[in-house]
């Protein structure tokens, strides 16, 4: 009995997958395309909460700077006393959280 073989559409997006042109997408690089986009997907992850931290602590400068410029009341600071406690607790909070989980992604608690 003749094995059937499968074969891509026309166009197929999965066409670039054949890396050594030989017409055949081997199962080694169907696995090497899904470890790419993993580590990418992982990547890009890491980057955006790394921008996230960099904001929260740079919101924190901004939010301090602005306060001290005459352009705020003094009035209104004491008004805002109890947000801006919350505000910089919150803000450090994802600071600390990013480098807390950045500390137990390389390597911590993680064995394979
Ligand atoms: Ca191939």
């Amino acid at each position: 009995m003749a094995v059937k073989t499968k074969r891509l559409q026309e166009g197929s997006k999965f066409n670039d997958l054949d890396v050594n042109n030989d017409g055949v997408v081997s199962d080694a690089e169907m696995e090497h395309y899904q470890l790419a986009e993993e580590v990418k997907r992982q990547n890009r992850k890491q980057m955006h909460q790394r921008n996230m931290a960099w904001v929260a602590l740079g919101s924190m400068v901004g939010f301090t700077a602005v306060m001290f410029t005459p352009v705020i009341p003094d009035e209104r600071i004491q008004l805002l006393s109890d947000i801006s406690n919350l505000f910089y607790l919150a803000q450090a909070g994802i600071v600390g959280a990013f480098m807390g989980f950045a500390a137990f992604d390389k390597g911590g608690m993680k064995s394979k």
